[in-house]
């Protein structure tokens, strides 16, 4: 069987992420590991913090912070969270690791033996009241074009064209406001891409076919354009600094890493990270380098696409080393929200430390990846949040779980009720429901999620029509046996529910479980199709508990506040 290497996008440190982020990296990366773990797979699901870069050293200074102190706050902020949302990464690492700066010069070092990084001076904005050289979006300035006041040095918000700082009437520093602007000489590495070029479209050909279309023709659309050399270095004072034995100059004016640069080797340096705290029994080579057995499938927004399929392909390549490149990439349109992109510099949507606060995480993962953009951008409302809760978790799964367990309590104790053998009806549910996890699982095993939180709901539904059906309630009053069949049946349905819902609602889920095996806490299998049909995993006279409702409704006072609060309009 082959081992499962999994990485969601690195979410950046400079603060809390918000739905939009959780739904086009991690959560589908947790949900879909938890499926492969769940059916025997060996799998290691990697993740981290991106810490560096100028909107880290930014946001530090807002927040009167050393960048490293500010960006170990955050690391652990982020993580806390994402506990919260029970994503359930092997490992969280950090960016600016020892093991990622190890390996990332390593890598820059042979892709200077390689022949494919060179040196080349180019002339860059620098500020003198900052001390420091400028990227082109912290110059701002007017804009040619519009006359729009705020336009960044890269482009202008206003009418979207691209710019460059020199365009800019009155160039300003973004950091300090000042105008003291000069135009300065300065050597940075450029790996060339261009030399790597046919290479990385040779492999794209052969191995982006599998990738959704979303994937690839952002891909091809990056390789059309053509792949131009790229400056890997940057003037800043936090990053992976250029390693000294191979370049003293640059090492010595304190040149470091463009934070793209190291920021995907950070998937392999976090896997070091996560070696390296158990060398007895962890080897994060063995996952990365000549792993021909590994499968490697990464979780990403599109924005994120051109990078992990052209540029970090580009860099392994160009290592000329057999480190393991990447097998599947799934990637996510935007969520948005009322009228916009979630955003995180302009506060607009639902961040995660927020929705915890409204809500347990089940609530928020499963309507998220019912919901996924995955063939298109999606719109978050609160009216379809509330009518996919109240509807499918609080109506169709916990208000089924409920009912037959209180009724049973009621009428036969607080153990599964005997009755009679299974009849034509738990024979045809047994068939129905070993339908659905076959869909199900397909969708799962080809990451169409929103497809495959539909099979789950028809999963639940299909318990609702049985016991609506059946009608337990009438039936005992003729057929005592009959009845305590039927809650037999139901409940086995609730033992399945508990095990193949987990992907997506774990917390729920071992709740589900634990109905039957109270203190079990222990990760659950898959159910074999042959088990989905016979629909007997709990044998009459297992004792059971009711636990409390799944579910809470959401209110319309509730939808009145929260839309209030999140400035839905
Ligand atoms: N940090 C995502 C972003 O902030 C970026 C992903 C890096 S993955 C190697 O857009
Ligand atoms: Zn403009």
């Amino acid at each position: 069987m082959a081992r499962h290497l999994i990485t969601s996008a690195l979410p950046y440190i400079n603060g809390i992420k918000h739905l939009g982020n959780m739904v086009g990296s991690m959560l589908p990366a947790d949900v879909y590991s938890r499926y492969l773990r769940q059916r025997g797979h060996d799998v290691l699901y990697i993740c981290a913090t991106d810490e560096h870069g100028t909107p880290a050293e930014l946001a530090a200074k807002a927040a009167g912070l050393p960048v490293d102190e500010f960006c170990a706050q955050q690391h652990v902020a982020q993580k806390a969270i994402y506990d919260g949302f029970e994503l359930s990464f092997d490992y969280f690492g950090r960016s600016s690791s020892e093991q990622n700066r190890e390996i990332t010069q390593e890598f820059a070092r042979e892709l200077k033996a390689n022949g494919f990084i060179e040196e080349r001076s180019i002339r860059q904005v620098y500020s003198v009241a900052d001390g420091r050289f400028l990227p082109d979006r912290y110059i701002e300035g007017t804009c040619p074009h519009c006359g729009y006041d705020k336009a960044r040095g890269d482009q202008c918000e206003n009418c979207t064209r691209l710019l460059d700082p020199t365009d800019l009437i009155n160039p300003r520093s973004a950091i300090s406001g000042s105008t003291e602007l000069e135009v300065r000489e300065t050597t940075h590495l450029f790996l060339l891409q261009s030399k790597l070029a046919g290479e990385v479209e040779a492999w794209i050909d052969e191995h982006g076919k599998d990738w959704p279309t979303l994937a690839s023709s952002i891909a091809r659309k990056w390789l059309t354009e053509g792949l131009n050399d790229r400056a890997i270095t940057r003037d800043l004072d936090w990053g992976v600094p250029v390693p000294a034995d191979v370049w003293p100059e640059l090492a010595a004016e304190g040149k470091v890493f463009y934070v793209w640069f190291d920021a995907p080797i950070e998937y392999i340096g976090a896997t070091k990270e996560w070696s390296d705290e158990d060398p007895a029994n962890r080897d994060w080579k063995s996952w990365w380098y000549q792993a021909d057995d590994v499968r490697y499938t990464e979780f990403m927004a599109k924005d994120n696409v051109p990078f992990h399929t052209v540029m970090f392909p580009a860099t392994i390549i160009g290592t000329r080393a057999p480190w393991k490149k990447v097998d599947f990439v799934k990637a996510f349109n935007w969520l948005n929200y009322y009228g916009g992109k979630f955003s995180t510099s302009q506060q607009h949507g639902i961040f995660t430390n927020a929705a915890l606060e409204l809500l347990p995480a089940d609530y928020w993962r499963y309507f998220l990846m019912a919901n996924a953009p995955e063939s298109d951008d999606t719109s978050f409302s609160w009216e379809i949040f509330s009518s996919t809760v109240n509807k499918d978790l609080a109506d169709t799964l916990g208000n089924f779980v409920n009912r037959v367990l209180t009724f049973s309590t009621k009428r036969f104790g607080e153990s599964v009720p005997a009755g009679s053998p299974a009849g034509e009806a738990e024979q045809r549910l047994g068939e129905e429901i070993a339908g659905l996890l076959a869909e199900y699982q397909d969708h799962l095993d080809t990451l169409q999620f929103r497809k495959a939180a539909q099979a789950l709901r028809a999963l639940w539904s299909a318990g609702n029509s049985y016991l609506e059906t059946k009608a337990p309630w009438m039936e005992i009053k003729t057929d005592e046996a009959g009845a305590a069949l039927t809650l037999r049946t139901a409940m086995n349905l609730i033992h399945l529910y508990g095990t193949v819902s987990a992907p997506f609602i774990p917390a729920t889920s071992a709740t589900m479980r634990a109905v039957f095996a109270p203190g079990v806490t222990e990760e659950p299998g898959w159910v074999t199709a042959e088990q989905a049909a016979a629909l007997d995993f709990v044998a009459a006279g297992t004792p059971f508990t009711v636990p409390p409702v799944l579910f809470a409704k959401i209110t319309d006072e509730d939808l009145a506040a929260w839309r209030e609060r999140f400035g839905a309009q």
